[in-house]
Parts: structure tokens; sequence; C-alpha cells
């Protein structure tokens, strides 16, 4: 689909579970879009044309017309706030309720996303950029598993979804953070085992894993 087809909507990355939901999210709103499959770690986030668009130099990044947002949980959250309505995947608004969604989002991006999976990429995946660090490594996976276990008691006074009985963008964020523990062997809860099996059976996770394939 051109990006004019697609109302100048493009989705840049493919890969990576950041580039996971954005792509979750616009299979959830079933959406147009043209996706520019750049990879990480290959060059193509660092052209002139690429580094216009996002000065992070990192995917995803959403472009519609002179529009541009980077950061997938913004990506997620803009989509979802835009173009939920009619699937009942808008985050929600009351203060307490929407308190709620942001703890859930900014939980799985800071606790689980940044806190403690990046440095296990950086420190193993990576070491050869960023070092050896073993005492943060064992720190990271440790850290995880606490913070999943809290998850996990959560879940278990809300459920099936992270804000009870209605999947929203937060489950997004918090699933792609759960595939990130299983692909590096990290325990979880058998909660959190149940809650990912439902959740990555819906038809917009199969589709979007996808088309997330590098080499799809
Ligand atoms: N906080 C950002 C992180 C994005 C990020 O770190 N992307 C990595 C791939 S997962 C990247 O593009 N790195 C630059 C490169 O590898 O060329 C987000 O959630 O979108």
């Amino acid at each position: 689909m051109s990006a004019t087809d697609a109302g100048e909507r493009v989705l840049w990355g493919v890969g990576t579970s950041r580039t996971l939901r954005a792509l979750w999210i616009l299979q959830e709103l079933e959406l147009p879009y043209e996706h520019r499959r750049i990879t990480s770690r290959s060059g193509e986030t660092l052209t002139p044309e690429y580094t216009r668009l996002n000065p992070s130099q990192k995917i995803p990044a959403l472009q519609e017309g002179d529009f541009v947002l980077s950061e997938s949980a913004a990506i997620v959250n803009y989509l979802a706030t835009t173009h939920g309505a009619a699937r009942g995947l808008c985050p929600p608004t009351a203060p307490r309720e929407r308190a709620r969604y942001d703890q859930w989002c900014f939980f799985s991006m800071m606790e689980l996303d940044a806190n403690t999976l990046y440095v296990i990429r950086k420190h193993e995946d990576l070491h050869q950029l960023y070092g050896e660090a073993p005492n943060a490594l064992q720190a990271a996976r440790d850290g995880f598993a606490r913070q999943a276990h809290a998850a996990a008691r959560r879940l278990t006074h809300s459920g099936p979804y992270v804000l009870g009985e209605n999947f929203s963008g937060a489950d997004i964020l918090f699933t792609t953070c759960l595939n990130g523990a299983l692909r590096r062997g990290i325990e979880l809860p058998q909660t959190l085992h149940a809650y990912r099996q439902r959740v990555t059976a819906r038809a917009a996770y199969q589709r979007a894993s996808q088309l997330n394939q590098r080499d799809g």
C-alpha cells in the first residue's frame, strides 16, 4: 500500500519488540499504513532522511503527513486515542482510571523495559559494544522477576486484562515485555503465562507478529 492510499500514514521499523507494539495497535485498529521495514543496527536508522524524522535514530517511528512520533508507547497511546473509540481501545479519560492505565504503561516501559530488559540486552546480547557487567545483568534478571511477581499479584485482583474487563494499549506494552523476558529465559509466574496466552491468541497480535518478522 502506498503512503497516499494509507492516508499518509507510515510506520518505520521492523523486527524488534518495540516495532511489534506499533504494528500490534495498527492491527487492532485495522488502520491503513505504509510499512518502511528499516531494521535496527543496520545503518538504516542513521541515514539523513531518517535522522530528520527521528533524531534519536531509533525505531519505531510513526509518520502521519508532517506529524512524526517516536517512542513505541507514545505511538500505541496516540493511535488508541485517535482511532480506538469504535473498538473500545481509547485510553480511559476519568482521572483515576487514566492514572491506572498510565501506571501499567509506565511500569512496563520503566520497570520492565528500560530498567531490566534493556540492561540485559546491552550487557548480554550486545556485550561487545557495551561491555561485560555480570552484577548489573544479575540485578536486572532478579529485578524483572521481582516486578513480574508484583504484576501477577495485581492481575489476580483484576484480570483478564491489566485494567480488568477491557483489553487496552497497556496490555500491548506489558505483553511485549513478557515476550522479552521469555526470550531471555526469565521465569514468569503462572498467572502471567496464562495472561500472555490469552492476549497473544488475539488475531491482531498474530498478524502483527507475522508483519514484524525481520525477513518476512
Ligand atoms: N524507547 C524507545 C526505544 C527504541 C529503541 O531502542 N529501538 C532500537 C531497536 S529495539 C533502535 O532502533 N536502535 C537503533 C539501531 O539499532 O540502529 C521505544 O520504545 O520506541
